[in-house]
């Protein structure tokens, strides 16, 4: 950290990470002391920048980061993190020797992934494996004690790989309803007695959950569990907002600056298709963000921003690049406008938005482009900008 990209545009994303170590704080108060969590920073930490957020979960004492694919764990350690990554999808069997020379650990779950894996590596490689058992979710993972023998068979014979966790992945924690994520765990635990058998020696780490099931379940955590969307303060579903043990405090907010502004009178169009027309003399500024920064055309139904904290609407259809919210009055060019985000005594939160788009909080920041540039907070100050763009 520490490097200061300058960007020279008025649009930008700013992640707190005083929020993020706050979430962490109260995930590990509200834990039993036997779990511990796995920081999930997939898909560039939600957004949020991958390698921010480990370090911040590393220096609380979270023991290892989860990641989705080989090239986002390879990512973390070209920015010199050394703490155990796994890798919770699938690779290719032949990047298995890259995976060993980074000692990341890899999620298993097919017999001749292992074959074609062992081909590739060298005989004083040691891959810690993390088998995925599928009890519900069907996306990956063993479903049967046959094929789990197959897998578990291939580890114990092999110098070069060591059964270091077994996990599964719950469908359903973050609903009311708990009758689903029962039936998960309890075919989870079948396998784990079937894995006792198989695999007598201890292993290190037992995983089912997400966020949801930290926050709900915790009869279902054994000794650890997988923190993503929660670890950035966003709740993982609206239905069970009202039902969480602790505060969230949301970590990522998103804004920019008026660019134009000018009087519109009544029967005036803008933008595209000239869908909205003035009813009336109206203050319309224009904001420097559009579709291509992940700001898509359907946050202009229904959409607003918040300028001086009070909420203006977006009118007419958004750009690539820019769009229009109307003003209540002549507002000065350069004045702040937050799209996500805090100012005064009202908030635009990510589960608003989600909510305009009809989808999860999850989609908002990671669908809010690298275009639009990062600037982190620490401490109470901004410390690092990240800008992909040049
Ligand atoms: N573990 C696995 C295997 C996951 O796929 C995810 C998130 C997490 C843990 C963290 O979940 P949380 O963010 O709800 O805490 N995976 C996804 C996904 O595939 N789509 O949305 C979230």
């Amino acid at each position: 950290m520490g490097e200061r990209q300058p960007f020279y545009r008025d649009t930008w994303v700013e992640v707190n990470l005083d929020e993020v170590e706050k979430n962490i704080h109260n995930f590990q108060s509200w834990l039993p002391d036997e779990t511990q969590m796995m920081a999930v920073v997939k898909a560039n930490g939600y957004g949020h920048g991958a390698e921010h957020v480990a370090r911040v979960a590393l220096r609380l004492g979270v023991p290892y980061i989860g990641v989705a694919t080989l090239d986002e764990a390879l990512a973390l350690r070209k920015t010199g993190v050394t703490a155990p990554v796994l890798v919770l999808g699938y690779i290719r069997p032949q990047d298995t020797k890259l995976a060993a020379e980074y000692s990341i650990a890899l999620t298993v779950f097919q017999a001749d992934w292992l074959d074609q894996a062992s081909k590739v590596i060298e005989d004083d490689d040691l891959i810690n494996c993390h088998l995925k058992i599928d009890t519900g979710m069907a996306r990956i993972g063993i479903r049967t004690e046959k094929e789990g023998h197959a897998v578990v068979k291939r580890i114990r014979d092999s110098k070069n790989f060591q059964l270091e966790g077994v996990y599964t992945h719950f469908a359903t924690a973050d609903e009311l309803d708990a009758s689903y994520a029962d039936e998960q765990k309890n075919r989870f635990d079948r396998m784990l007695r079937w894995l006792k058998k198989e695999h007598p020696e201890p292993i290190k780490y037992i995983h089912a959950g997400n966020s949801a099931t930290a926050l709900r379940h915790l009869d279902k955590v054994y000794n650890m569990v997988r923190v993503g969307i929660s670890m950035y303060g966003l709740t993982p579903a609206d239905e069970i907002a009202e039902h969480l043990p602790f505060e969230l405090h949301e970590a990522f907010s998103l804004h920019s600056r008026l660019v134009h502004v000018k009087k519109l009178s009544a029967g005036e169009a803008i933008s595209y298709g000239a869908t909205y027309q003035a009813q009336k003399d109206e203050w319309i500024g224009t904001v420097p963000i559009g579709y291509a920064d992940g700001w898509i055309r359907e946050n202009a139904t229904q959409g607003e921003v918040l300028v001086n904290g009070v909420r203006c609407p977006i009118v007419g259809r958004i750009c690539m690049d820019q769009m229009m919210v109307l003003l209540p009055h002549r507002v000065e060019v350069g004045e702040k406008v937050t799209l996500i985000g805090r100012q005064q005594e009202d908030m635009i939160s990510v589960a608003e938005v989600a909510r305009r788009l009809g989808t999860i909080t999850y989609e908002i920041p990671c669908m809010i482009s690298y275009r639009v540039p990062r600037a982190v907070w620490k401490g109470g100050k901004m410390v690092q900008i990240d800008n992909d763009v040049f």
